[in-house]
């Protein structure tokens, strides 16, 4: 039976069995669970590669984690996931395939799109993108003056400007510190005129990247990059060695004035927030050079291929995926906090936010149907320990339930200030702990608080909390990484029934603003044809600019 074709989700067994044991742990608490079974933080930890996952903090036993297995099993999961990876259309709202796997999938496999093999085209880009990275980071590519290329400026948005923004600081410390990395996403100009302002223009590269090349921010920016360069160096021919396109559609690239010899290509079969490991990496590759690119290459594979073969019970993305579906649809958790106790990681949340909320938050199914359970949580997050003293105090007492995914590791990056990285580590343990175990009232008055405070000092505990343990962060690791949410926000698309590929609301942005652009410059009052505020508000700023 297709995925398409499979009840929905709230009305198989496995749903309402995992229901029943939401009744059945009740009140239990992780206190409990924990005196009850000493093994328990080895029989809820799973590791592939060096990566540890440690979910034994979250609110289920081993019955709960079979039972969730159940149903990943009979939603097709499997199934679905040779179906991606085989290349076949899943995307069905688009008609498209969906294989950012291919993107990291080694020289020599074969993946076929349309009869085409897909992998060989995928290294053929990547041996251009990293010829060329080598001749910039080697000062064999110069600007159009003779000057050696010092900065990179990526023009992009969204999932053309979140990974390889994302990425480039996760990998700061593997970058050339000669070169200056920017990425400009925002239409509000603050964005490029700061981003550029301490530039010299003859010693700048812009990386204008667009999957569909027709993107107002991206065209916006880029044009008053053009200008700010021609302004600069008075020459048109500077273009030519000032600008790189990232793209899947070379006529508007040609349009745009940008040489296709200077364009990346990738292929509709890349979603937007599914590319940092394509072209659109570009601005990370020549920060990193093009070997670490490729180790972090490794890692996202390496990753597919445990996604791919390992058991569900010790597959990473879908424990990861199984438990949020636990928090979301059983204990009615709205959100996910993401917690990186890692300042490199600090635009991680950011990232996610976009893969999990842009693919999954959706109401409708794959038969064309509501759906009638919660899809995507609200995801949010900064990195620790800056959080600790902003907004954990509502994750430890607050009323709302918050799930929390701690991501740490056990070495600093390159051995840096390991005094710096035992205190995050401490904080990073200590909270796990605390959110679990809690603080009772007779632990408080033990301590000697007077009686009337105890209930203020006391933690309820029982707050889920999920640990990633890694290594160190590599390139490699940063891959694993990336790759485990990927796959996780798909496990739970399928199981949700929704197509975790489309991206209509953001469509719909896009046809908006074109129109209202028009009228807040129009010469002639234009007859405004929105709802009376969205009129008023309009009438109101063409006043203020004089019109
Ligand atoms: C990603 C989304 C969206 C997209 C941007 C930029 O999955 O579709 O974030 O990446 O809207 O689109 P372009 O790359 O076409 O400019």
């Amino acid at each position: 039976m297709s995925v398409e074709e499979r009840p929905a989700v709230e009305t198989r067994p496995e749903w309402a069995a995992l229901a029943q044991h939401r009744d059945r742990l009740g009140k239990t608490s992780l206190r409990a669970l924990f005196a009850a079974d000493p093994g328990r933080a080895d029989t809820l930890t799973a590791e592939v590669d060096g990566l540890l996952m440690d979910y034994s903090k979250n609110l289920l036993d081993a019955e709960v984690v079979q039972a969730l297995v159940d149903l990943a099993e009979a939603s097709g999961v499997r199934e679905r996931t040779e179906a991606m990876f085989r290349g076949e259309p899943i995307n069905i709202t688009e008609g498209r395939s969906v294989l950012h796997v291919a993107l990291r999938a080694p020289r020599g496999t074969r993946i076929e799109v349309d009869g085409a093999d897909v992998v060989e085209q995928v290294h053929e880009v990547l041996d251009r993108m990293a010829a060329f990275a080598e001749r910039v980071r080697s000062g064999r590519w110069t600007g159009h003056t003779g000057r050696r290329i010092r900065n990179i400026v990526n023009i992009g948005i969204g999932g053309s400007d979140l990974g390889p923004a994302m990425a480039t600081q996760a990998l700061m410390a593997y970058g050339d510190p000669s070169l200056t990395l920017r990425f400009v996403s925002n239409v509000d100009g603050a964005d490029i005129a700061t981003a550029v302002r301490d530039l010299d223009q003859s010693e700048t590269l812009y990386i204008v990247v667009s999957k569909t090349f027709t993107t107002l921010e991206t065209l916006t920016n880029a044009r008053t990059a053009r200008r700010l360069l021609l302004e600069a160096l008075g020459d048109e021919a500077a273009v030519g060695k000032h600008f790189v396109a990232v793209s899947t559609n070379a006529d508007e690239v040609r349009k745009f004035g940008i040489d296709t010899d200077n364009m990346f290509g990738f292929w509709d079969w890349v979603g937007g927030r599914y590319s940092m490991d394509s072209a659109v990496g570009l601005s990370l590759m020549l920060s990193i050079g093009p070997d670490n690119f490729r180790a972090m290459l490794d890692g996202f594979h390496a990753m597919d291929e445990h996604f791919r073969t390992a058991p569900f019970a010790h597959n990473l993305p879908v424990l990861m995926a199984l438990i949020g579906i636990w928090h979301n649809n059983f204990h009615g958790a709205q959100t996910l906090a993401v917690l990186p106790y890692s300042q490199y990681l600090a635009r991680f949340p950011a990232y996610l936010q976009q893969l999990d909320m842009e693919s999954n938050g959706k109401r409708v199914g794959l038969d064309g149907r509501p759906v009638q359970v919660e899809t995507a949580p609200v995801v949010w997050g900064e990195p620790g320990t800056n959080g600790q003293h902003a907004f954990f105090q509502l994750i430890h007492q607050g009323t709302k339930l918050v799930p929390c995914d701690f991501i740490g590791f056990l070495r600093p990056v390159q051995g840096q200030l390991p005094d710096h990285h035992d205190l995050l580590m401490a904080n990073f343990f200590a909270q796990t702990e605390a959110l679990a175990f809690g603080r009772t009232a007779d632990e408080v008055a033990a301590a000697g608080v007077p009686p009337e405070q105890v209930t203020h000092r006391v933690f309820p505990g029982n707050r889920p909390t999920t640990t990633l343990l890694g290594q160190s962060l590599t390139p490699y690791a940063l891959g694993q990484l990336v790759a485990l949410y990927e796959h996780k926000v798909f496990t739970q698309g399928v199981i949700w029934g929704i197509n975790s590929f489309d991206q209509w609301g953001v469509e719909l942005g896009k046809v908006l603003a074109g129109r209202i652009a028009d009228e807040l410059v129009a010469e002639d009052p234009p007859a405004l044809a929105h709802d009376a505020s969205t009129n008023a508000l309009i009438g109101r700023y063409r006043k203020a600019a004089g019109r």
